[in-house]
């Protein structure tokens, strides 16, 4: 059912790597990495790798290699785990001792639905499998440390974000504006946006002064990636860009997100902003 694996370091290498089974015990996500192949790898689009039970043996959660490139069909030979790319997991796992174990089961607003917060890599939810009865994700005990995105042409862009969007490796280069919006095919993958797509593009919408010390911003954002204000006083080739003090900040579900800098600490003016986007769990 499953052919050749791609090897990658799993993405539960922290402590936190067991799901619960009241039926057949812990489940272990990172078994002997990385010392041996197995292992789950926590995606952008899919996962990969075995999970192991001592009472239910190896569970596949996919070979790492969609028909597609970026999500298993979950038909014919391409089944696995599917990640939507703003934490929600879907598709099939494969047990040869159990069977099919179900991660799609839940409508969107389900609050058992199997997710990976993509802020702290904390997984919660459940998986069905019907021989075990519920898995346990949310056990407290199950974190993702790393998010893989294989970029096998060195690119600078995952395979999968290149699969979905081009249907190939070689459209997008390290170089290349497809839509030429401006914004390169790399700057896209990072931020997220459309490079089919000459209005899609990492956008400032507003910026707004509301006193000497305090600045809102507006910008246009993607639950797929988190973000951060940056500041500087001058304007230069070798520019060095400060977190505003605001931090990691996710997107607002509207796909407008909007933060107020205060910078009451920089007595220097002008001021210059920029956001910048980056991928979860990748730093
Ligand atoms: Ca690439
Ligand atoms: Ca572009
Ligand atoms: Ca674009």
């Amino acid at each position: 059912m499953f052919s050749t694996f791609l090897c990658a370091d799993t993405s539960f290498n922290t402590p936190k790597h067991a799901a619960w089974s009241g039926n057949t015990g812990w489940i272990l996500f990172r078994h002997d990495r990385p010392s041996s192949p197995e292992g789950v790898v926590f995606g952008a689009c899919f996962l990969s790798g075995l999970a192991y039970s001592a009472n239910t043996g190896w569970i596949n959660l996919g070979d790492g290699t969609p028909d597609n490139g970026y999500a298993y069909s979950n038909t014919g030979t391409d089944h696995g785990v599917n990640h939507d790319g703003v934490g929600n997991l879907s598709g099939y796992a494969w047990s040869a001792n159990t069977g099919w174990i179900h991660f799609g089961w839940a409508a969107s607003g389900d609050a058992n639905r199997p997710k990976v917060d993509l802020l702290t890599g904390d997984v919660s939810g459940y998986a069905w499998s019907g021989n075990l009865g519920w898995i346990q994700l949310g056990t407290a005990m199950l974190s993702v440390a790393s998010m893989d995105d294989v970029d096998s042409d060195t690119d600078g862009i995952a395979d999968h974000w290149e699969m979905k969007h081009f249907g190939n490796l070689t459209t997008a280069t390290a170089s290349s504006d497809t839509d030429q919006d401006g914004f390169q095919d790399t700057h896209e993958y990072e931020a997220d946006t459309d490079p089919q797509d000459d209005s899609s593009f990492l956008m400032v919408m507003s910026l707004a002064s509301l006193s000497d010390t305090q600045t809102h911003i507006e910008f246009l954002s993607t639950p797929s990636r988190l973000y951060r204000i940056l500041v500087t006083d001058e304007l230069s080739a070798t520019t060095m860009w400060n977190d505003s003090g605001l931090g990691t900040i996710p997107s607002h579900a509207s796909g407008m997100t909007g933060r107020t800098v205060n910078h009451a600490s920089l007595s220097t003016s002008p001021l210059f902003f920029t956001v910048e986007a980056f991928r979860p769990l990748s730093l």
